[in-house]
C-alpha cells in the first residue's frame, strides 16, 4: 500500500531544511507528535520517557541527543529511529527538544493539591481482608503492556484480582509496614495508594511532572517522592496522601538538580536521596511533619545506589558509569572506590553470606558481567561472565541460588542461575526463545519464584527454587516487576528495597 504524502514527508524529512523556519517548525512538531509524544508526552512534560525540555537535557549534548534518537538508548525503552527517520528529521527533532516550551511547566503546591483524589479516606474501609489468602505471601505483578497490576496468591499461585494502574508505573511499589496498603509511583508523577484488603484505590496525587520513585518511611507515616521535573522532593502524609512539604533540590549556590532516587533507611529512621546534577547525597528526617535535610558532599554525581544491611554505607554508581563509590553514612566521606566499569545497576544489587563475610552482587548495564564484592574489604572478589548485560538480580535468604537476567542483546531470552556458595553460574535457562526473560521475585519462604516473560504476549513463570524446574505459566501482558509482601516489608536480603 502506498504511504500518504504527509507520512512520507514526516518519515523522510525531505521537506525539512537544516534551518528551522516557521513552516519547518510545524513539520517538526508533527514529527514529534507522531514518533515521540506517546512516550515523552504531547507537551514534552514526560510520560514513560523523560521530559524533553531544555532544563532536563542540560547535561546532554545535542549530538548525544541525535545519537540517542538514531540508535536508541541502552537500558531504556527508547528505540532506534535510524531506519525510520532521515538525518535531517533527527536534527530537526533534536533542535525542537532544546527549545523551551511555549509555556513554562510548573508543578507546585497548587497543582499537587488540585490533583489530589481521595475516594476512600483513611479509616473508612473495613479492616479485614475481603478474601481468603495468606496476606503475607501475596505478590503484585506490574503489567506494563496494558498498564495493569495483578494480585497473585503466593500459596496457590492463582490471580486474586487485576486492576488498572496509572500510565507507566516504574520502580518497586512500596508497602505499608503491616502489608495492608501499597503505594505505586508512575513515571509521570502519580502516586496511587491501594488497599489490598478491600481491593480499592484509596488515594491518589500527582507529585511531579517526571518522577523517579517513591519511598515510604519505616514507621509507615510518611511518603517521599523524588522528581526529575521539577527539581523537588515532595513529602506526603501517607494516610491520605496529603501534601506536607515541597523540598526544593538545590545546593548552597542555588543550582538545582534532578533526584536520582530516594529510599527509606529503616535503622536510621530516615530517607536517603542521591542527586543527579549536584555531587551530593541527602539524608532526610521528618519531625513534626517537617523535613530536615543533612547534606553529604560526594566525590562525583551519583546515579543508582544501594546500602549495606545496616544502612551504614551507601554504595553509589558514579554517573559516568565507570566506577562505584562507598560512602560512610555518618561521616559522609568516601571510604572506597570500586572498579565497576560497566555501569553497574546497583539498585538491583543483593547481598548474602559467603565464607563468613557479607558479599553484594550487581549486574551491569554495559558489560556482560556480574560483580561480586566483599562488603568488609570493599574488594571485587569475583567477576562472573554473563551472556550479556543484565538488569535485575534476585535471591532469597533461604535459597542457595541467585538469579540474574540478560536483558540486552541477542541473549536477552536467557537467565543465569548462580550458586551463592561456589560463585559459579550453574544453569542458564531460556524459557521462551526470542522473548526477554527478566526480573525474578521469590515467595516469602524462598521455595518458589516468579520470572517474567517480558512480552505483550507474555507470562509469569513459576519455578521451584530448589529443583529449578518450571511449575506453571500464568499468561500476562508484558509483566515487569513482581513484589512479594513479606519479602518487601521485612527488607529480605535477596530482593530490592
Ligand atoms: Fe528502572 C527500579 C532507574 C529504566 C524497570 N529503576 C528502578 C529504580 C531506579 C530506576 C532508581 C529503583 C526505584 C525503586 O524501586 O524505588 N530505570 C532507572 C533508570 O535510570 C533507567 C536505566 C532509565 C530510565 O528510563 O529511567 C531505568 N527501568 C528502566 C526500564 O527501561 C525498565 C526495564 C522498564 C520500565 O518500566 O521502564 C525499568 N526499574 C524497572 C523495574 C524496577 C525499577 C521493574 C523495580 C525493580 C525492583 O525489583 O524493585
Amino acid at each position: 500500500m502506498q504511504q500518504p504524502l504527509k507520512a512520507l514527508i514526516l518519515t523522510t524529512g525531505l521537506l525539512l531544511s537544516p534551518q528551522i523556519t516557521a513552516s519547518t517548525d510545524a513539520q517538526t512538531e508533527a514529527l514529534y507528535q507522531e514518533h515521540c509524544a506517546s512516550c515523552h508526552g504531547s507537551d514534552r512534560l514526560g510520560g514513560m520517557g523523560p521530559a524533553l525540555l531544555p532544563e532536563n537535557l542540560a547535561r546532554l549534548k545535542k549530538d548525544q541527543a541525535k545519537k540517542a534518537i538514531l540508535e536508541g538508548r541502552a537500558a531504556t525503552q527508547m528505540p532506534a529511529f535510524s531506519s525510520t527517520l532521515s538525518a535531517e528529521s533527527v536534527s530537526a527533532l533534536a533542535e525542537l527538544i532544546y527549545q523551551p516550551p511555549a509555556t513554562e511547566p510548573v508543578w507546585g503546591r497548587t497543582e499537587i493539591i488540585a490533583s489530589h483524589l481521595l475516594p476512600h479516606p483513611a479509616g473508612t474501609l473495613p479492616d479485614k481482608p475481603a478474601y481468603d489468602a495468606d496476606m503475607m505471601n501475596l505478590f503484585l505483578v506490574v503489567e506494563i503492556g496494558d498498564h495493569h497490576v495483578t494480585l497473585l496468591d503466593g500459596d496457590s499461585m492463582l490471580p486474586v484480582h487485576r486492576f488498572a494502574s496509572r500510565y507507566a508505573l516504574h520502580g518497586g511499589p512500596k508497602y505499608s509496614p503491616d502489608g495492608r496498603f501499597v503505594y505505586f509511583g508512575s513515571r509521570d508523577g502519580w502516586i496511587t495508594k491501594y488497599d489490598l484488603y478491600n481491593l480499592e484505590v484509596v488515594a491518589e496525587v500527582r507529585a511531579g511532572i517526571n518522577m523517579r520513585n517513591i519511598a515510604v518511611s519505616a514507621d509507615g507515616h510518611h511518603l517521599l517522592a523524588a522528581n526529575y521535573l521539577p527539581h523537588t522532593l515532595v513529602l506526603f502524609d501517607s494516610d491520605n496522601l496529603d501534601l506536607l512539604e515541597i523540598i526544593p533540590v538545590e545546593n548552597d549556590a542555588g543550582e538545582s538538580s534532578r533526584v536520582s532516587a530516594v529510599y527509606a533507611a529503616p535503622p536510621r529512621g530516615s530517607f536517603i536521596a542521591a542527586l543527579k546534577d549536584i555531587p551530593e547525597a541527602w539524608e532526610i528526617t521528618v519531625e513534626n511533619n517537617r523535613a530536615r535535610v543533612r547534606r553529604m558532599e560526594t566525590d562525583t554525581w551519583l546515579d543508582d545506589f544501594f546500602f549495606d544491611p545496616g544502612y551504614e554505607h551507601l554504595i553509589g554508581a558514579a554517573r559516568d558509569g565507570k566506577h562505584g563509590l562507598v560512602i560512610d553514612m555518618d561521616t559522609g566521606k568516601t571510604i572506597a572506590n570500586l572498579p565497576l566499569p560497566g555501569m553497574p545497576h546497583l539498585g538491583s544489587g543483593i547481598t548474602w553470606d559467603y565464607q563468613g563475610s557479607r558479599v553484594m552482587a550487581t549486574p551491569h548495564f554495559r558489560t556482560n558481567a556480574v560483580s561480586i564484592i566483599d562488603m568488609n574489604t570493599w574488594k571485587v572478589i569475583k567477576t562472573l561472565e554473563t551472556a550479556g548485560p543484565g538488569f535485575f538480580m534476585r535471591s532469597h535468604e533461604n535459597s542457595r541460588y541467585a538469579w540474574v537476567d540478560v536483558f540486552f542483546g541477542p541473549n536477552k531470552d536467557k537467565v543465569h542461575v548462580i550458586d551463592k556458595q561456589t560463585l559459579e553460574i550453574v544453569k542458564t535457562l531460556q524459557p521462551a526463545p526470542g522473548k526477554v526473560a527478566a526480573h525474578v521475585e521469590f515467595d516469602r519462604y524462598g521455595k518458589k519464584l516468579l520470572l517474567s516473560i517480558w512480552d505483550e504476549d507474555g507470562a509469569v513463570i513459576v519455578y521451584n527454587a530448589d529443583t529449578l524446574e518450571e511449575e506453571k505459566r500464568i499468561p500476562m501482558t508484558k509483566p515487569s516487576g513482581k513484589y512479594n509482601v513479606w519479602n518487601k516489608i521485612n527488607y529480605e536480603e535477596g530482593t530490592s528495597h
